[in-house]
């Protein structure tokens, strides 16, 4: 059941989804919170709202720091590159050197556990793309201020990677670090259900996706977003989706992350036999989609091979634009697996699609080189297009 808001508690969450500036925002939320029915159905909404309410909080604090001018310590990591890739793991575990290692981004490595306690982006290139890796801060149930800190840092990200230590209990290192982020809304483990919640500028609600809607109906779907003065989306899913599940990823409340797991330390005595554990767990759960590699930040093994990895846990793909009688851009558009020339056309200038004549392509997704295409035609990894436009 969704979390049957009166109107006046969907308002105030309206207004907080429509709201521009961090104080805009963080008064709707304190609005919502005093409004809120205490009721069952919306514990989850009002769970999720005091810790939204907590992460602005911290943000706002720190952009009224930095305006002041002081160099103080940043929280929050603005995103760069292809996708934005937040590495994080129990303390000690090589986090910090595996960043350093793969970006070669300043971070502090030590021997000691809580050496770091401030996010560290690095740039890891990928063909002709980069993901930014994300150092962290542990996560520990013993430091519950840092918790909240790489939670937030993990609900902004494209990708999670976690690191396990092969030299410790790397699968109950694993189960502590799903189990803490799942706390507090974000699960690495592939839900019944995923949705993603995209505001349009036109043509009502719209359920797309390969999932299917579990009693519901698209009706239903379009009246729980009315409440919430939202008229016009495109609302993903995949897998079975409940009302419950879309009302939850209207406010991010309840997120999914890609993950993959970096067993590292495989250089160190007994690895293979804490390797082994944590793989026959991951094997069986394997529709939970979570991906495993052993990794040694000392000795380099398989470090190569994390951006291949990225880029398909991202599902995103490399589009090339040309113009006509040039070379195609070296650096190319990322966009999302299964995006079309449309989507294409968008990114590049939203006048674009007003223009728009038809497009030409070469490449995966073209029956023949140079093939005329229109705006419906659905890209691949690799494509060069060349757009013409009535202007
Ligand atoms: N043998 C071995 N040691 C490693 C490896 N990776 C990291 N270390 C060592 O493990 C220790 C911790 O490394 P860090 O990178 O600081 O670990 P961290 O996870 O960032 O630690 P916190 O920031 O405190 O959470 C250091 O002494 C590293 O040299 C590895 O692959 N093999
Ligand atoms: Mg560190």
């Amino acid at each position: 059941m969704p979390a049957n808001l009166t109107p006046e508690a969907q308002a105030k969450l309206a207004k907080y989804s429509e709201a521009r500036s961090i104080e805009e925002k963080i008064r709707a939320l304190e609005e919502f919170l005093s409004v809120a029915p205490k009721h069952k159905g919306a514990e989850n909404l009002l769970l999720w709202a005091r810790r939204r309410l907590a992460e602005l909080r911290e943000e706002l604090e720190e952009r009224r720091r930095k305006r002041r001018g002081s160099r103080g310590p940043r929280i929050f990591v603005e995103k760069e590159g292809a996708g934005q890739v937040v590495v994080v793991g129990p303390p000690n575990v090589g986090k910090s050197l595996l960043v350093y290692k793969l970006t070669g981004a300043r971070t502090r490595v030590a021997e000691y556990p809580f050496s770091t306690l401030l996010p560290v982006p690095g740039m890891l290139p990928y063909r002709d793309i980069y993901f930014q890796l994300v150092d962290t801060p542990p996560l520990s149930r013993s430091a519950p201020q840092l918790v909240s800190r790489v939670v937030g840092l993990a609900r902004n990200a494209d990708a999670v990677v976690v690191v396990v230590g092969l030299d410790g209990d790397a699968l109950n290192q694993y189960l502590e670090v799903r189990d803490t982020l799942a706390e507090h809304g974000v699960f690495i483990e592939k839900p019944r259900g995923v949705v993603r919640v995209e505001r349009t500028r036109s043509n009502g609600v719209q359920v797309v996706g390969p999932g299917r809607l579990v009693d519901a109906t698209v009706n239903d779907v379009a009246r729980l977003l009315a409440g919430y003065r939202i008229y016009h989306a495109r609302v993903h899913i995949e897998g079975e989706v409940a009302l419950d599940d879309i009302e939850a990823a209207l406010f991010h409340a309840i997120v999914y992350k890609p993950a993959i797991v970096l067993a590292n330390k495989a250089d160190t005595h007994g690895a293979e036999r804490a390797y082994r554990r944590l793989y026959s767990y991951l094997s069986e759960r394997r529709e939970k989609s979570v991906w495993l590699l052993p990794v040694s930040a000392v000795t380099g093994l398989n470090l190569g091979r994390l951006g291949e990895l990225l880029f398909r846990r991202l599902s995103i793909i490399r589009v090339y634009t040309k113009k006509p009688g040039s070379e195609p851009s070296p650096t190319p558009v990322v966009l999302r697996k299964g995006a079309t020339v449309r989507d294409l056309a968008l990114q590049i200038h939203s006048d674009m699609v007003d223009y728009f004549e038809y497009a030409r392509v070469w490449g995966p997704s073209a029956k023949y080189p140079g093939e005329r295409v229109g705006l419906e035609h659905r890209l691949e990894d690799g494509d060069i297009v060349e757009i013409h436009s009535r202007r």
